[in-house]
């Protein structure tokens, strides 16, 4: 049994709807979890007007009932508050007024390459699903993830690492979900306070003089057993479908697992997770370099990833373009814009994450009711007698 994720919405049209098909039946769900997501997605120092329109938030609509699941596809709607305000130019059906195409493709967006594709002259018809605003199709669905790995006793965090060229400082244990405790609360969602706050210096900065900034987040999962994924066919390897979910979000352009881009320079002797085995532990390692994943399979440890974010292509000084239907140079397209999603883009992460790994766990164990998955999880923990 797979997981199913699908989106559907434009940015400013009439709403955005989320369908997850393949959770179990009887798995609890709160309305309260789900919000509380998709008001975090919309916090971040850097974030532009549109999230003082936006106050999102989820309607169920189909396959819950009293508060969990009938093991059905559930559906959620959230509604796009600046839809009224798009009325005409966003209508699904044709209007009296005349609405005046865009032309001016901006360098970075899909704007250009998309009506080359889908032989539209306006570009609005690309930039209009091409938007980041479909993300928060995916943190309402990915909610639901969520909940269903916390039903197998996984969590999954998100924080910045790094925002234009400001780093957070190297730390000197690993990282755990009690570290978490009070991040949302940072204006960039850092857990590094001297870092944090050259970070909200910097997209001043940079928003200041017209920029827009790009950085990395970094996102975990606790608690996986290990043995999700299979290391039998590519397709089911963990690496590329957790790199595939995270580098589809808006402006991701490129994911490394543990030490990542550090690995190639260090000596293999330090670059690998050295096996011990004691009475009392079972299997354990003292290091995590693999990020939790070997051959494609989780390994138990806390799986890590780290995902660089370019600066959004939606700049308030446009960069150079060319006008689409006069084939003339021209500005790109000057839009309401943020300058700085990082912050957001972990909480979008941290939805990718919960997808692949929600699917991972439902390939490996089936069951059509959560305590059949429970019990399913549960033998094989026993089995290979592993002790978390
Ligand atoms: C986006 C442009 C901005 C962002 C939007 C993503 O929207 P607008 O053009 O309406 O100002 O605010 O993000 C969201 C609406 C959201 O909910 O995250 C883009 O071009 O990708």
């Amino acid at each position: 049994m797979a997981l199913n994720l699908i989106t559907a919405g434009e940015s400013h049209g009439p709403g955005l709807t989320t369908i997850v098909e393949g959770l179990p039946a009887g798995l609890e769900l709160d309305q309260e979890l789900v919000d509380r997501d998709m008001a975090r997605r919309q916090l971040g120092h850097g974030r532009g007007g549109r999230m003082k329109i936006e106050k999102d938030h989820a309607n169920v609509t189909a396959g819950v009932r009293h508060g969990r699941t009938l093991g059905g596809p559930i559906a959620l709607q959230v509604p796009n508050r600046d839809y009224a305000n798009w009325e005409e130019r966003m209508n699904p059906w044709p209007v009296e007024a005349e609405i005046p195409e865009v032309h001016l493709p901006r360098p970075g967006h899909a704007d250009l390459v998309g009506v080359q594709k889908y032989r539209f002259s306006d570009v609005r018809n690309v930039l209009e699903r091409a938007s980041a605003r479909e993300t928060a199709a995916r943190v309402a669905g990915g909610a639901l993830c969520k909940a269903f790995l916390a039903a197998v006793g996984v969590q999954i965090r998100s924080h910045v690492v790094q925002i234009g060229d400001v780093h957070v400082a190297p730390r000197a244990t690993p990282v755990t979900v009690q570290d978490f405790e009070g991040v949302d609360e940072d204006k960039v969602r850092c857990l590094d306070p001297e870092a944090s706050r050259a970070m909200v210096s910097h997209i001043n900065v940079q928003r200041k003089a017209n920029e827009s900034i790009g950085g990395v987040f970094e996102v975990v999962a606790f608690g996986l057993v290990p043995g999700l994924g299979s290391h039998v066919s590519w397709e089911e390897r963990l690496d590329g479908r957790i790199g595939g979910a995270l580098c589809s979000i808006q402006a991701a352009k490129g994911v490394a697992f543990g030490d990542g881009f550090d690995l190639p320079g260090a000596p293999g002797s330090q670059s690998h997770d050295e096996i011990f085995w004691s009475e009392e532990r079972g299997y354990f390692r003292e290091t995590n370099h693999a990020g939790g994943l070997e051959g494609g399979m989780t390994t138990g440890l806390p799986l890590v990833a780290r995902v660089a974010m370019k600066p959004i292509p939606t700049l308030t000084k446009p960069l150079r373009s060319v006008d689409i239907a006069s084939h003339e140079p021209a500005q790109a397209l000057r839009e309401r814009t943020d300058s700085c999603v990082v912050p957001a883009a972990g909480v979008v992460g941290e939805a990718m994450l919960a997808y692949v790994m929600a699917d991972a766990y439902r390939r490996k164990f089936g069951g059509d009711h959560i305590d059949d998955v429970r019990d399913a999880v549960d033998r094989y923990v026993e089995r290979i007698a592993w002790r978390g």
